[in-house]
């Protein structure tokens, strides 16, 4: 349910320039929002795969740019979380011009003084090696997109919801969702919860004394985080 303005949005695993990114979502859901903080929780431009297997940028991925900087000339403050497939955007780490920065890390102080750590993910877990879709098919994971579409375009079967159930699948996640945690733990600071991407899996838990939240991505879930008031509830589009 998208609420009416948000005080912060998360987003994170779009994959702007590949053909795996659900733009036409994506650009919706841009034009949709209202929300004073857009927090990038990385992977959302793919340098890393435009190099690796050839760009897919489409017309309707620059318009996504275009709705983004929209948000920023109306006023909305935009944070970019780098993300391992931002590639040589990396470069510009610690940027930062008016209501826009691009970082590595980001504390969140929600609208109750609260502080949220928001991170990619990649570099806090031995399950980072990519999404959980990787661990389980390896090579064949660049298939798996344009497969899962098929079946369930034809036989409305869906091959990502299936094997995020089958038992290695919940395993690597729920090892990744701890050692996120964990790492948000070891830090000083009182955070009363953690925000990351890159597992492609759309989740709020409380683990131990601690929230675990990740924003999905925009490839299958099409998902996201919001918060109102220091509350958070997952965006679902
Ligand atoms: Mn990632």
């Amino acid at each position: 349910m998208i609420h009416e303005t948000y005080d912060t949005i998360f987003i994170s695993d779009v994959h702007l320039g590949t053909n795996r990114c659900n733009s036409k979502k994506f650009l919706e859901f841009l034009k949709t929002i209202k929300t004073k903080k857009l927090v990038m929780v990385g992977d959302i431009v793919d340098i890393y795969c435009m190099e690796k297997h050839g760009t897919s940028w489409k017309k309707e991925h620059t318009q996504c740019i275009h709705e983004i900087l929209k948000h920023l000339n109306n006023g909305t403050e935009i944070v970019y979380i780098l993300g391992n497939h931002e590639g040589e955007i990396r470069r510009y780490c610690d940027f930062k011009h008016e209501h826009f920065q691009m970082v590595n890390e980001y504390i969140h102080i929600d609208s109750r003084g609260k502080k949220i750590l928001c991170v990619h993910g990649d570099k806090h877990s031995q399950y980072s090696s990519g999404s959980w879709k990787q661990l389980i098919f390896n090579k064949g994971y660049e298939l798996i997109t344009p497969l899962s579409v098929w079946l369930n375009k034809f036989f409305r079967f869906s091959l990502v919801y299936f094997l995020k159930n089958t038992i290695k699948g919940k395993k690597y996640i729920e090892e990744y969702e701890k050692d996120i945690v964990n790492y948000c733990k070891q830090r000083e600071e009182d955070f009363i919860g953690v925000i990351c991407g890159h597992i492609h899996h759309h989740n709020i838990r409380i683990i131990g004394d601690l929230i675990y939240m990740c924003c999905g991505d925009f490839v299958d879930t099409c998902s996201a985080i919001g918060e109102v008031d220091g509350g958070y509830s997952s965006i679902r589009y």
